[in-house]
């Protein structure tokens, strides 16, 4: 028996490739009051009253606002928890995810 080591001859990588992720937005409209947003963005996404009221401003005077930045389906299950608690309400509030480039 020889006592021949053998090594691999292919270099292992690790494994820690993260999921990609998405980014909650949020979709300024005419109807929601603006403290109800803030409400939701308190509630659903843990913000300071602060944070929630910047983003709130932000999506009010440009369109749109990037909330926050998840795992794909963390993203999509609070863009539709905060989307249905506006819908729940009566007001059309809307919250999309999109990929992160
Ligand atoms: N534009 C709304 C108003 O004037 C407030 C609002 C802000 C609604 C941001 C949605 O994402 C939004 N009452």
């Amino acid at each position: 028996m020889s006592d021949t080591v053998t090594r691999p001859r292919v270099k292992v990588l690790p494994k820690t490739k993260r999921p990609p992720l998405y980014k909650v937005i949020l979709l300024n409209d005419d109807y929601t009051p603006r403290e109800f947003v803030v409400m939701v963005l308190q509630g659903v996404f843990r913000m300071s009253e602060d944070q929630a009221h910047r983003v709130m401003i932000t999506a009010h005077q440009r369109g749109v606002c990037v909330v926050a930045v998840f795992a794909k389906d963390i993203a999509e299950s609070k863009a539709t928890e905060a989307t249905d608690l506006g819908k729940e309400a009566g007001y059309p509030l809307m919250f999309t995810t999109e990929p992160e480039e």
